[in-house]
């Protein structure tokens, strides 16, 4: 079995097929989101196939991420284990929590990625610099094997 990267979880929501009308997800706060959400943002326009974003972790903030509409891929990184998903089901969502450096590429032009939050805005949190990420994460795994 493939090592699972920690601080990281698959959320399936609820699918509702409104045949031949369309289909709808319902994600509720704690019955599907782990935590109270304080903030939703989206990413849209993604038609330059160049276009790399993330590239950073969070020390506090808590998020799911959903692929809405089209496709990209999703690198997550422990700064052990480094794992590839390939977003495009408007119903799966991918947890990530505190130190999980994400990148995220390879946009469909019709990609729309929706993001739950579980904290406003704060650039303070954010890691931006991997040797960083590299040096706090080996010493965050290091108490944990203590
Ligand atoms: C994340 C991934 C999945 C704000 O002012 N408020 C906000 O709520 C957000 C999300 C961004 N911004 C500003 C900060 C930057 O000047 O928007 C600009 C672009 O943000 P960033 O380069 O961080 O965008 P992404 O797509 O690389 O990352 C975003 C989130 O910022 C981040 O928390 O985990 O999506």
């Amino acid at each position: 079995m493939k090592p699972i990267i920690r601080e990281f979880q698959k959320i399936i929501l609820k699918e509702v097929n409104d045949y031949p009308d369309g289909n709808l997800s319902i994600a509720e706060q704690i019955n599907d989101i782990p935590f109270q959400i304080k903030r939703i943002y989206y990413i849209y326009d993604l038609s330059n196939k160049k276009a790399i974003r993330g590239k950073h972790a969070h020390k506090n903030l808590e998020q799911v991420l959903f692929c809405i509409s089209g496709s990209f891929k999703l690198l997550l990184d422990d700064g052990k284990i480094k794992m590839n998903i390939k977003m495009n089901a408007p119903n799966e969502g991918i947890y990530i929590g505190k130190y999980v450096w994400h990148t995220m590429s390879e946009f469909s032009k019709n990609c729309i990625i929706l993001v739950l939050a579980s904290d406003y805005f704060k650039e303070s949190d954010y890691i931006r610099n991997y040797d960083e990420f590299i040096s706090i994460t080996s010493n965050i795994l290091d108490d944990k094997t203590e």
